[in-house]
């Protein structure tokens, strides 16, 4: 039986404060930050399932425990739900999170100090697993980044000359921070052309690709990563997809026995759960919903004189110089949208100013898909618009003194606060749309 948080409560009453309060946190503020999402209840009931208790060492039909009955089925069917939703020939559902996805494809095709990663630098929209300095895939491999272009967005002629001068072995596209259409096709293209694995991390997309508002890596990449939580709308976990049976062995290997023991199975089910829902027509409106917001709330930043990177976005978030446009620091800006009661996180951008560090950026990241999934529509993305707009305009710019606060007028950004939480609450917690 799923635990009720009535019972919870009786057994454990701070815990259970804690998860109710943030459920209510969660509900009254805006939240943009574009890697987070609301998951379905259904989702929710499986990850609280049975299945916790269960070990299970190896895969379908080869594990190192009795008693897999039930779930050797489970992740057998969930691996099919994976390969029939994104078109690739074979999955693996065990990795934890997209860290350890990556890392385990990594080691699967490069001996540590024996390889090369061409992908796109941290500042410019990368993830710290495509080779940071402080990530051990940044110190374990040759790393070769590349970037976006003056406009702010890749060019590809680029990226084809650098590639065909590093000879990477993993090319890797699929980003953190970028806000345009990935040419998985130029990509996979130029990874044939190099001799290289092409790796697509598409975390922050899948759910886009899911539900055809974006393309799809198939049939172009060779392997493909992504973690379920973001706009796929699942559990906090991950799912490795390749198109060669040679690239799915080696990756078999490296998640287990390389990188990982037992399998989460109550996160394996909840995985299922979430990609039977993607695969509806439902899911599909969400997914392009997703996008129209983040359309529209750019379109409406633009006109409030922000300085949105690349001029718009073509998928679920954005990115503002916040320097440029308000002479703010991003986190600045992150902090005080917090205390306004907009979530979003502070980020570096490409072709910012000479103060920015990754500690002390230019930009704001902020996306739509857990607004979305509110029920909220293109109609609210100005309303959004004029709330940030709002709580920026209270905030002082310049250096501020020790100890000094940087709000303007704290009576104002205590009445923007009581009208964001308003708004926020008028949301349903869930919104399962109608297809
Ligand atoms: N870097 C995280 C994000 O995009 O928020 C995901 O790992």
């Amino acid at each position: 039986m799923t635990p009720t948080y009535e019972s919870l409560g009786e057994i454990d009453p701070r815990v259970a404060a804690l998860i109710e309060s943030e459920e209510a946190r969660q509900l009254r503020s805006i939240r943009l930050i574009p890697s987070e999402n609301h998951a379905s209840p259904a989702v929710r009931a499986a990850l609280g399932s049975a299945f916790t208790n269960k070990y299970g060492e190896g895969y379908p039909g080869r594990r190192y425990y009795q008693g897999q009955e039930f779930d050797d089925a489970l992740e057998s069917e969930v691996i099919a739900r994976a390969k029939a939703l994104f078109g690739y020939p074979y999955a693996n559902v065990q990795a934890l999170s997209g860290a350890p996805a990556n890392l385990a494809v990594y080691s699967a095709f490069m001996k540590p100090y024996g390889g090369r990663i061409m992908a796109m630098r941290l500042d410019h929209g990368g993830h710290l697993t495509h080779g940071s300095p402080v990530s051990v895939t940044g110190q374990w491999w040759e790393i070769h980044p590349y970037g976006c272009n003056e406009h702010d967005v890749l060019d590809m002629d680029a990226i084809r000359r650098q590639a065909l001068e590093i000879r990477p072995d993993v090319l890797v596209c699929g980003y953190t921070a970028y806000p345009r259409t990935i040419d998985f096709e130029a990509f996979g293209a130029i990874a044939k052309e190099v001799g290289a694995l092409s790796l697509a991390d598409i975390s922050h997309i899948a759910g886009l690709v899911a539900g055809g508002a974006h393309p799809s890596p198939w049939p172009h990449m060779d392997v493909v990563t992504f973690t379920t939580h973001k706009t796929l709308r699942g559990p906090r976990a991950a799912v490795i997809l390749s198109r060669e049976q040679a690239h799915a062995e080696a990756i078999d290997k490296a998640v287990f026995p390389g990188l990982q023991g037992g399998p989460h199975f109550a996160t394996i089910a909840a995985i299922g759960v979430c990609l039977a829902e993607a695969a509806t027509p439902a899911f599909r409106l969400y997914a392009h919903r997703v996008v129209d917001n983040a359309r529209a709330l750019a379109a409406a930043l633009v006109e409030r004189g922000f300085h949105v990177l690349s001029g718009g976005t073509d998928n679920h978030l954005l990115l503002v110089d916040v320097r440029k446009s308000r002479k703010l620091p991003g986190k600045r800006a992150a902090v005080a949208l917090e205390r306004v009661g907009i979530e979003l996180n502070f980020n570096t951008v490409p072709n910012a100013s000479e103060l920015q560090k990754p500690l002390f950026p230019d930009g704001i990241r902020m996306g739509t898909p857990s607004v979305t999934t509110r029920g909220m529509t293109v109609a609210d993305m100005p309303r959004i618009a004029e709330f940030i707009d709002r709580g920026l305009a209270l905030v002082k710019s310049g250096r501020l003194a020790e100890g000094e606060s940087m709000w303007t007028d704290p009576d104002a950004r205590d009445t923007l606060r009581t009208e964001v939480e308003a708004f926020a609450s008028g949301f349903a917690a869930f919104q399962y749309e109608a297809g």
